[in-house]
């Protein structure tokens, strides 16, 4: 195991390159969005009237077109092309049919991988080790270990449970049997067997809707209730004043509120006899608000879990995979060592964590479940991986980021009485509506123009466009939002 850990300790994949020739497009991509009726179109409701009887439906927006979308642009089935700067929740990494993805199945080896589908924990195909190094590891930052699952939720949820397992061995004195009493008792769901501990998160943080994942979710309460959740600490996430440079001091005051915050919560939860086992929290919180954290902050709760000796998690579930400039957004935090764990899934298409040797369970099925991922979706990662690189799209990235960036402030001094607060990295980027109901206006307008968007929130309106998104789709939807803000003035 040492030696897989100095193989993949290093984070050389993304860094390293640069020679590729520069990203040019998609080619056969429509050249800008284009409506024939309005959202939901007439095909678009008559298939939500369907749905709708056997389905909760109120969240379905439209019905796509998976045949017609191509790159960065969504189609319906009522012929709508829409620039899509939301990508099925920050989830589609090389946009629509790339012809890179689509050869993927025409090997019938991958073909037979996906037909037969297996457990993946216990009849592994002969190609599984291989793959996980070379495509999961090659983009690892810096952990030697990788646990595949199937969504983001259930990846954090498992990771929690690593978490838990190595602060209990820890008190064990790193004896890996157990009592009888534990044994015992865990069969009840009481102590010793199944111990009082916590994770530390933040308010605003989304981490999921399954169980544990819930318990740590504070974005909205209509995630959260009726559902029974555990008494775990939560601190506040630094709320920053924009623009950051003209409020420096005030954002390095917020900092240092909330990690004192931190360390209190864990020595309250320690006298409380919920211990705090681990700290949990995503490098920008994202359905919370597009909340960022300086690096500063990050190297502070770095520090307090180390000086605690507990795990520090962090949820690079949508954050991760390129979209803010690097293919991990923890990299912009020049942490000392990388995290203990870091989950991920949306763009990556397969859900999972990497996570250190010392997270990794002793005895075999107490992390596992049947599918333990899907090998059809680490292919096509594959293939994700080889375009990123091929096409340097993380430079992409950069340079559209930097023109959307550039753009929104300019709106948000050209319109100060509507939107603010403009911030993010690469094209994870988000600004403020001056109130809920102005927010929802400007995603509604956006979309009659052409554009699908999408909130975060309260007011907030977020980028997550594909990593292909270009500088000349940043002005399509830079004008598209002049236009809506005048309307809306
Ligand atoms: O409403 C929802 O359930 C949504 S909307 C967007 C998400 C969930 N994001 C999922 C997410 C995430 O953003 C972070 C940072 N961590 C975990 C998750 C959960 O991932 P899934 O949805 O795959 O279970």
């Amino acid at each position: 195991m040492r030696g897989v850990q100095r193989v993949y300790l290093n984070r050389s994949v993304f860094k390293n390159y640069g020679s590729c020739r520069f990203f040019s497009g998609i080619s056969g991509e429509p050249n800008g969005p284009s409506l024939k009726t309005s959202i939901p179109g007439p095909r678009s409701k008559q298939l939500l009237n369907e749905l709708n009887e056997i389905q909760q439906t109120g969240s379905v927006q439209l019905f796509a077109d998976y045949n017609k979308s191509l790159g960065n642009y969504l189609v319906d089935v009522d012929g709508n092309v829409l620039l899509d700067s939301f990508t099925q929740i920050s989830s589609v990494p090389i946009g629509y049919n790339h012809p890179e993805l689509l050869k993927v199945f025409e090997d019938p080896n991958n073909m037979k991988a996906l037909v037969n589908r297996p457990a993946l924990g216990v009849f592994p195909g002969e190609y599984w080790p291989s793959k996980l190094k070379e495509v999961l590891l090659s983009a690892s930052p810096g952990l030697p270990q990788v646990t595949t699952m199937m969504c983001g939720s259930c990846s954090n949820e498992n990771a929690y449970k690593n978490i838990f397992m190595r602060y209990q061995k820890k008190l064990r004195g790193g004896d890996i049997r157990f009592t009888q009493e534990e044994e015992a008792s865990c069969m009840m769901n009481l102590e010793p067997g199944s111990p009082k501990l916590s994770l530390l998160c933040f308010h605003g943080a989304f981490h999921g809707r399954t169980f544990g994942a819930l318990s740590t979710t504070h974005s909205k309460a209509i995630h959260k209730i009726d559902i029974p959740a555990f008494d775990w600490p939560v601190a506040h996430f630094p709320k920053y004043k924009y623009p950051l440079e003209q409020n420096v001091r005030e954002n390095q005051a917020e900092d240092a509120k909330c990690l004192a915050e931190v360390e209190e919560l864990i020595e309250k939860y320690k006298n409380k006899g919920i211990p705090v086992a681990g700290i949990v929290v995503e490098p920008i919180q994202s359905e919370g608000g597009d909340n960022e954290a300086s690096p500063e902050f990050f190297q502070g709760l770095q520090d307090i879990s180390k000086k605690n000796d507990i795990a520090l998690l962090i949820d690079e579930v949508q954050t991760g995979c390129g979209a803010t400039g690097k293919m991990w957004c923890h990299e912009h935090f020049n942490l000392k060592s990388p995290p203990d764990v870091v989950t991920f899934s949306k763009k990556m298409l397969i859900g999972g964590y990497f996570h250190t040797a010392e997270m990794r369970p002793d005895q075999p099925y107490r992390v596992f479940n049947t599918w333990m991922g899907d090998p059809g979706k680490i292919f096509l990662l594959e293939a994700v991986l080889k375009v990123i690189r091929q096409n340097d799209l993380l430079k992409n990235v950069e340079k559209t980021g930097l023109k959307l960036k550039n753009g929104l402030h300019k709106l948000e001094e050209e319109f100060p009485n509507l939107i603010n607060s403009v911030r993010g990295r690469g094209t994870f980027l988000a600004f403020n509506a001056t109130s809920s109901k102005l927010r929802d206006d400007i995603l509604g307008n956006l979309k009659k123009r052409g554009i699908q968007g999408g909130g975060c929130g309260n007011e907030s309106v977020r980028l997550r466009p594909a990593l292909i998104f270009q500088e000349k789709h940043a002005d399509i939807y830079l004008d598209s939002l002049r236009e809506v803000l005048k309307e809306l003035k």
